[in-house]
């Protein structure tokens, strides 16, 4: 629309979806509509959002394809060629899928050049939430640089959602204006879900999710050097009964090993700290464990970080319609290096809950302390939470490699800062 605009042409927008139909042959006569349309019009754009609906590699699916969406890309593919005919008809698309379609779309002549829309960074943040703030009314302490910095990984959409849902907020709390505390709240709600209020939680409960999280935020400080602790709730929101927040300092594109080990131990920080301070675990962390499972699956597999595998991937992704999942797995490795692979995972994980747990152990008069304002006021961040967190031991510098040192007395992993 934007282009459209720049150009001043007229702009014609579908969807994908809007070609997939029931009967054999309406798609290919959408498409041939659509082009003549645009044919009057022309000089003109037409964007097909979603192009992977119809755009899919042909031959795919139970018994080989489907007819109807196989015509209708066919369609597509003769209006992109018919390029006399079409002169002035500039055809844009996006799709979050490129691997999936259909090679013959993006011959020469057809889409033949491709625009990567990354994820926008902290200065890209800014700027979106600039265009969507234009027509809300914000409070002066609304800083929009800050709220980037709190946004890592946020679409342009997310940040949209953001600013709407903080306006709903202002609204509801009567206010004629949006603060800094609505924002904040909205980005709580869009990461984890909308507060729970009606569920009441008995006070062992509260206690142990107190330490759940206390757990978390003292291993995150204590080994993330560029990551910070940014907020820690114990406040119940959509599936979750609490919520550490951990931010990067500075937009980033990779992660070392060691960086995701200190990952994989913050993790496991909320379980650590309830076998640690309550004697037993919970259900409560199986996401935690889940995601620290993914973390060292990949770290084998897909990075070539463990040196017993060595630097081969392990595992190929394929696009098999028939099994109704958009992506499976294909083992392309023997049963011997299986059995492996789950050592190697097992051990990583296992090291770092030690790790966890030695950070903790270190750190129990904080953590202790941290639990007691956390029950009190339930959630912390800025300069309350950075003075709980004050006496926290910093081991950033602590270099924790993930192969295990072939013969040396003590613990393979080194907790001691570096002097
Ligand atoms: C339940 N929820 O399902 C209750 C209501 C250990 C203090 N019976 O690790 O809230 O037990 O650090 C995405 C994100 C399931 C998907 C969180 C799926 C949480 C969250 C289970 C805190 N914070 N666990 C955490 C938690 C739970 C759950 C999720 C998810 C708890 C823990 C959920
Ligand atoms: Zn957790």
């Amino acid at each position: 629309r934007a282009i459209s605009g720049e150009a001043k042409v007229p702009f014609f927008n579908v969807s994908g979806s809007e070609f997939v139909e029931m009967f054999v042959g309406v798609g290919a006569s959408r498409v041939r509509d659509l082009f003549a349309q645009a044919k009057q019009y022309a000089p003109c754009i037409v964007f097909i959002d979603e192009i992977d609906a119809v755009g899919r590699h042909r031959g795919a699916g139970i018994g080989g394809g489907n007819d109807e969406r196989e015509q209708t890309l066919n369609q597509l593919l003769v209006e992109m060629d018919g390029f006399d005919a079409n002169k002035g008809i500039i055809i844009l698309a996006a799709t979050n899928r490129p691997d999936v379609l259909d090679p013959a779309l993006l011959r020469p002549g057809r889409f033949d050049r491709r625009v990567v829309v990354d994820l926008p960074d902290a200065k890209g943040r800014e700027e979106i939430l600039k265009v969507h703030a234009s027509d809300k009314p914000f409070a002066a302490d609304v800083k929009f640089g800050t709220i980037a910095k709190e946004t890592a990984g946020f679409t342009g959409a997310d940040l949209e959602n953001l600013l709407n849902e903080s306006a709903l907020l202002a609204v509801r709390r009567g206010r004629t204006d949006i603060t800094m505390d609505e924002v904040e709240e909205a980005i709580d709600k869009v990461i984890a879900g909308p507060q729970k209020k009606s569920r009441v939680i008995s006070e062992d409960e509260r206690r142990r999710i107190a330490y759940h999280e206390s757990g978390h935020a003292v291993v995150g400080k204590a080994l993330a050097a560029r990551e910070e602790v940014h907020r820690i709730s114990i406040v119940s929101r959509g599936m979750a009964l609490g919520f550490t927040l951990q931010l990067p300092t500075e937009d980033r594109y990779m992660r070392t090993s060691e960086e995701l080990l200190r990952d994989v131990a913050g993790l496991l920080g909320g379980s650590a700290s309830e076998k640690l301070f309550l004697g037993s675990i919970s259900t409560g962390p199986s996401n935690d464990l889940e995601r620290a499972t993914d973390v060292v699956h990949r770290m084998i597999r897909a990075y070539g970080m463990s040196e017993k595998l060595g630097p081969l991937t392990y595992g190929k992704t394929s696009d098999l319609v028939f099994l109704g999942k958009e992506l499976s797995e294909e083992r392309n490795y023997s049963e011997e290096t299986a059995q492996t692979i789950d050592a190697e995972a097992r051990r990583l994980v296992e090291e770092q809950y030690q790790r966890a747990t030695e950070v903790l152990e270190m750190n129990r008069v904080v953590l202790e302390n941290l639990v007691t304002v956390l029950l009190d006021k339930e959630t912390l961040q800025g300069p309350e939470l950075e003075e709980a967190l004050k006496g926290v031991i910093d081991l950033t510098a602590s270099i924790v490699h993930i192969q295990a040192p072939a013969s040396q007395s003590g613990s393979p992993v080194s907790t001691q800062p570096a002097s």
